[in-house]
Parts: structure tokens; sequence; C-alpha cells
């Protein structure tokens, strides 16, 4: 496995090939025409567009490039995304070596570990043109305006690099920029994120800051992924990429960048220079309210010659963000069967926003064991700020909303199998009481019995395999014209929604 594109260009070329790109020559406003258009395409599941004339701009946007499974299997160079968790838990379950055909093996694992540092070069494409000082202009680029009640435009998709004043390790994250003037946007750190504690932990108040526009798709995504501030984001993005990230030395700042980026805008932030950033059309379905955020001055924009703007509409889901939400929820899960392994799988529904809900299915051993989860969750990364939490046992397919609602109303007592507490919510959620913490939901769905103070559990109704057979050998002779073809019905039950709930 590994990414078979090194830059956005060789991804592009990738998705036209392979008819997941379309090309948009008509004109198009990027104060919120292009957000309509895209949210349209997004949402009946779409091709990439590549606007090429975009009003006010010379360079080109790409949109949606992340906006189905496919494209997101195509990025990562696999059939499903499990593949990519496949391959992360080979390295997290090492094992310390038996004999020497073992031996062998860990040392090719820990040398592809070893190969996914980032590397320094000293020329990078992302510096063909360098502007500086006066010459800074953000008119130039195509910054969308994504909704009605935005009040600037807003850089959607960059990887903002950062560095830990007092360890040294790198920070990349992707956070939105609203666009202030010229040469400057805001740096939307919320508060649970590694780059605000970067900018808290520096000694002067000052940091460095280069945002990285228009990366190989893995890099991109890796921006966005949820890893605990120790590790390296472009560590984890050469591991799954399959060769290490390039970086060259910004311009005007003590950073580097990836060398394949499309633009740079080098700067500064400062723990003093704040404004009212917002409101943000967001990823919510809501606007979130303006607050105070750190301001970014941009001393430097470096680019390519023709440069292309990468860009992302969030919304009222479903919108682009979902898939690469999707990925993560598929990548982490091994990483979080390392502290919890009774996890059997996880889902968080796009339409809870990630944070507001997620499903778990456990291997249930003890009494209040799916309670046990419940904390666990609440205690992991930025899963803690997950809302609500609903467990099932390991037979039910938490990817089916159908089965796990039937789980949920079947086998909870609101008084025994619910748990109110409270704890850290996320920055952007409206609902709760104050801004950042309230209430949390468990539900436990899971099948209990007397240990737990429930009575004598039920069986759950299954066909036997005899008759299963029976029908099945038989099903051509009955001449039935419906789907339920042989293999179908597994356990007997009807409905597609059901089919798995019962599985022993
Ligand atoms: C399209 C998109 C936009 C995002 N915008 C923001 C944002 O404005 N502020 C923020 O704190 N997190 C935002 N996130 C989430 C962060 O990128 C994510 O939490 C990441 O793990 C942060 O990295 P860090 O933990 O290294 O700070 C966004 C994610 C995506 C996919
Ligand atoms: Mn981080």
């Amino acid at each position: 496995m590994a990414s078979p594109v090194s830059d956005l260009r060789e991804w592009i070329a990738l998705l036209e090939k392979e008819g997941e790109l379309v090309r948009v020559a008509s004109e198009v406003d990027p104060d919120l025409e292009i957000t309509e258009i895209t949210d349209r395409v997004v949402k009946a599941g779409g091709p990439a567009l590549l606007f090429e004339r975009v009003k006010g701009s010379t360079h080109p946007l790409l949109i949606n490039q992340f906006g189905t499974e496919r494209r997101m299997c195509l990025a990562f160079g696999v059939d499903s995304l499990d593949d990519v968790a496949h391959r992360l838990e080979s390295i997290l379950e090492l094992q310390p070596p038996q004999g020497l055909v073992d031996k062998v093996r860990s040392l090719g694992k820990l040398k592809s570990i070893a190969d996914s540092m980032p590397k320094e070069v000293s020329k990078g494409a992302c510096q063909e043109i360098v502007l500086e000082g006066d010459e800074v202009d953000l008119d130039a680029l195509p910054i969308m305006r994504c909704w009605p009640g935005d009040p600037a435009p807003f850089v959607t998709l960059p990887a903002v690099i950062t560095r830990d004043a007092n360890t040294g390790v790198r920070n990349v994250g992707m956070y939105r920029m609203q666009k202030i003037d010229r040469r400057s946007t805001f740096m939307h750190w919320q508060i649970h994120k590694d780059g605000r504690a970067d900018l808290l932990a520096s000694p002067d108040g000052t940091i460095p800051v280069a945002a990285a526009l228009g990366l190989d798709p893995v890099t991109a995504y890796s921006a966005s992924a949820p890893l605990p501030k120790h590790i390296g984001e472009l560590m984890v993005a050469g591991f799954l990429k399959g060769s290490p990230v390039e970086l060259v030395e910004c311009k005007t700042i003590d950073l580097q960048v990836p060398a394949n980026a499309e633009i740079v805008l080098e700067g500064t932030v400062s723990r003093e220079d704040v404004g009212l950033e917002g409101p943000f059309g967001d990823h919510t379905g809501y606007y979130t309210p303006a607050e105070p955020f750190p301001v970014f001055r941009i001393s430097a924009i470096t680019m390519r010659r023709d440069a292309i703007y990468p860009s992302i509409v969030v919304g009222v889901p479903p919108a682009e963000d979902q898939w690469l939400a999707k990925a993560t929820e598929r990548i982490f899960l091994p990483a979080i069967r390392m502290t919890v392994p009774e996890i059997v799988d996880y889902d968080l529904p796009t339409a809870g926003a990630f944070h507001n809900c997620v499903i778990v299915s456990i291997r249930k051993r003890f009494p209040g064991h799916a309670k046990k989860v419940m904390y666990a969750v609440w205690g992991l990364g930025l899963l803690s700020l997950s809302k609500s939490v609903v467990v099932v046992d390991e037979s039910v397919d938490v990817h089916d909303y159908g089965q796990v609602f039937f789980q949920v109303c079947a086998n909870v007592d609101p008084k025994r199998d619910v748990v109110l507490t409270e704890g850290p919510l996320d920055q952007l959620d409206h609902a709760p009481t104050l801004q950042a913490y309230g209430g949390k939901l468990g539900i436990d769905a899971t099948t209990k019995g007397p240990a737990e103070g429930a009575r004598e559990w039920p069986e759950p109704i299954v066909m036997s395999e005899e008759i299963r057979a029976l029908v099945d050998s038989r099903w051509a002779e009955y001449s039935i014209p419906t789907p339920a073809a042989p293999g179908i019905g597994k356990n007997g039950a009807g409905s597609h929604g059901l089919r798995q709930s019962a599985r022993r």
C-alpha cells in the first residue's frame, strides 16, 4: 500500500483519469456561488471540481477532492479505508521478536517507521515564486466566502504548521483562516487543539506559523488527523504515503514546509494580537458565533507558477469533510483498540457532526463493562469531546443505524442503562449551557442479566442453520421474484436493517 501520487497535480491527473474530476470552464464567483454548486455536487456523491476561471483571480480552485469514499481510497492507494488501518495495526502491535524470521519481519516494520520521517530538501516547487512584504496580497487568491452569514472569505483547507517551543515537535493542523485584509487572516485554533497549545507555550508570546495549501491528498488529510501532541502529523503522513514528506526552509520564518505545496503563507501569530473572528457557517450545520481568535500576520507568500488553490465547504452534513472524518474513524480504530481492546468497532455518524455521537460495539465480559467503555471513550484524545456514546454488543453492526436503533429501543431500561454525566465538549457545540463544557449521555444497549440488576435476558430469534440451508437450496424452485436470494437472510430476519441484529 502506498499513495499513488506525490503532489496535488499528480492527484488531479489521477482523479481525471479515473473519471473522478470535472473541469468547469465557465467563470464562477468565489463569493457564495462556488458553495452552492459544490454543495449540490457533494450531496449527490458527484466528482471533484476544478474551477478554471474564478472571478477576480488567475488561480484555478480545486474542491470536493475528498468527497466520496472511492476518492478517499484512491488517495491512500487502497481498496478500503480499513486497509490503511490494518497497516497501522501491524506497526502498533509490534511484539518483541521471537526467532530469526520474526526479527527480520520486525526490522522491516521498524525500517518503514524510520523511512517515514520528513526529509529536508534544498529546493521546492512551492517556492518558484516568492512574494515578500508589500507584495503579499491575499486578494490574488480565489478565497471563498462560503455562506451568506460569513462576514469575509475563509481559507478552508490549509495545513497549518507550528512548533512546540519546549519540545521542538512540529505540529500540523487544519484550521480555517478568515481573511482580514491583503496581509492578514485570523487563526481559528480551538481550545483543545495543538496549534493553540504551541502559541500558549511560546516564551515570548509570538510564534512563526506557516500555512501550506495544495498538498498531496494524504499529507493534507494528516493535518486533520487527531494525533496526540507528541506525534508529528508529517511522520504519519510519510508512513501512510509510503515515502517521506519532503520539506524546504521557509523564506522569512524559522519553519519548514512541504516542498510539494502549491502555495505557502508564512508569518507570525502573537498571543496579544487578537480580534473577533466569525461568524462562520460551520460543520455543525449552524453559524458559530464571532469569538476572539489570534491574527496571522503574513510576511511572505510563496507558490508554484500557475498555483492551484484548494478549498472545501463545510455546512449542514453531509458535506465533503465527512470523508476526512470517516478516514480518521477507520484509521484510528487500531490505535483505540490498543488501550481499549474490548472495542470491536465504532462509528461516528456523519449526521452527528462527529463529536455529537459515537456508537461502539464491545466484547462484553463483566457487569458494568459498557459503562467502563463509555468512560474510556470520554478519556481518549479528541473522542473525549463526544457528547453521547451508545454501546452495543459485538454482534451488532455499528454502521447499520437501523440495527443500532433497534438495540437501543429493545435493550434499554432508561432508568438503569442511561449514564448522565458531564465533561469537556467541542468548542463549536452551541447546545450546552456553557461553552465547551456540559452534559454527556451514555446509553448501554448491550445484553444484560441479573448481575446488572436485569431479569434473565431472553434469547434472540435465530432460524436454524438446517432450515436456512434447505431454503437456500430450494430458493429457485419457489420462483419468488424478490432480492432475498440464498445467503441473504443470514439469521432469518427479513428486513435489511435488522439482518445482523441477532447474529451471535
Ligand atoms: C475542513 C476542516 C476544517 C477544520 N477547521 C478547524 C478549525 O477552524 N479550528 C479547529 O480548531 N479545528 C478545525 N478542524 C479540526 C482539526 O483540523 C483537527 O481537530 C486536528 O486534529 C487539529 O490538529 P491538532 O490537534 O494538531 O491541533 C477542521 C477540520 C477539517 C477537516
Ligand atoms: Mn497535532
